[in-house]
């Protein structure tokens, strides 16, 4: 069996698994500001491969709850972290999943989210005001898990990202910013969930979508750039959104991910060769998801949960039927 032949799930799912064992390492001591973020990528990661009961789930809800700022009234990514609203969107992910919603205060975490949207329309990550698209995204996508779209003033929201759309169809991170991939995700997926893909000019960003595919099969994020295995994910979920998925060649896009596996003690690197990190894991198998590879579970491509996790909760679009 070579590395680029299969997908590795023993290996991974073990990769996995051992992030949490190895609390001695630097690595783990560096990433602490991502650790909510990366717990949610590892235990979607796990679903994705039909692996959810690898990781404890009463240990993962007490370290969620243990990162809850009281002051603020949301989540931070690490105990006695200032809450932010992306580790906040990954708490309520986790619990989500995890059938733990119950263990918040709902209203307290919406009257958070929604204290950091700014008089344009777009969100702040916290109170320290760096504002982007991305956190628009994580307060429309943490809304609608809360079942709380209603207390947003949409029109606003929507009016903000309409202003990072530029004429190549793409979005940016603020008005004027380039098109990025990851740019282009977060806006799409806002609208789709605000139930306003009509703002997308659907066929001009799927051409700049499909142009994303490099010779080696690989997706960069913008032109001129180099592939990674993450923009896998950030294009394929826009274009499974605009319903083109056809507009990249599959083949060799699945190729390009299986052949960034560690095949050795499992994990999926940014590109072959690379050191492997559960970002990239995630994104790497939540793209063959979306791919259709076998024995993989649905992913929802706007949400990036499972399928089952967002048809249970009566978020499917109609047009994902
Ligand atoms: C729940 C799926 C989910 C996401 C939460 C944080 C977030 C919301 C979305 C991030 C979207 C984004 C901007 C992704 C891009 C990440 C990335 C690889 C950035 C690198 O940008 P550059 O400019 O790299 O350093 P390039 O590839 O352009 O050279
Ligand atoms: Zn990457």
């Amino acid at each position: 069996m070579t590395s680029d032949s299969e997908l590795l799930v023993p290996l991974h799912v073990a990769y996995i698994k051992s992030l949490g064992e190895n609390k001695d390492d630097l690595v783990y001591h560096m990433t602490a500001h991502l650790r909510l973020n990366a717990i949610y990528w590892g235990l979607t990661a796990l679903c994705i491969m039909n692996q959810k009961e690898a990781l404890d789930r009463e240990e993962m809800i007490g370290f969620v709850m243990s990162c809850w700022d009281d002051e603020a009234g949301g989540f931070g990514a690490h105990p006695d972290h200032d809450a932010h609203i992306l580790a906040t969107l990954s708490a309520i992910q986790i619990l989500v999943i995890q059938d733990a919603l119950d263990r918040i205060d709902i209203p307290r975490v919406v009257k958070f989210i929604l204290s950091l949207q700014q008089p344009s329309g777009v969100f702040a990550g916290d109170s320290f005001g760096e504002v982007d698209t991305r956190f628009s995204y994580c307060a429309v996508n943490a809304l609608s898990l809360l079942g709380k779209l209603s207390e947003l003033d949409v029109e606003k929201t929507v009016a903000y990202i309409r202003s990072c759309k530029n004429f190549d169809g793409g979005f940016g991170a603020c008005i004027g910013a380039e098109s990025h991939a990851g740019q282009v995700f977060v806006c799409v997926a806002a609208l789709a969930i605000l139930d306003r893909l009509d703002e997308v000019d659907h066929e001009t960003l799927a051409w700049w979508l499909a142009e994303r595919q490099l010779p080696n099969g690989g997706l960069n994020g913008r032109p001129e750039k180099l592939e990674d295995v993450c923009y896998s994910f950030w294009v394929l979920s826009a274009l499974s959104i605009l319903q083109k998925l056809s507009w990249i060649d599959s083949d060799k896009l699945s190729s390009f991910i299986l052949s960034a596996q560690d095949p050795d003690s499992g994990g999926i690197a940014d590109r072959p060769g690379d050191m492997v990190d559960v970002f990239h894991t995630l994104f790497g198998v939540a793209a063959l998801s979306l791919l259709g590879y076998p024995g993989l579970v649905d992913l929802d491509p706007v949400y990036c949960m499972p399928a089952s996790v967002i048809e249970a909760k009566g978020l499917r679009k109609s047009w994902q039927a």
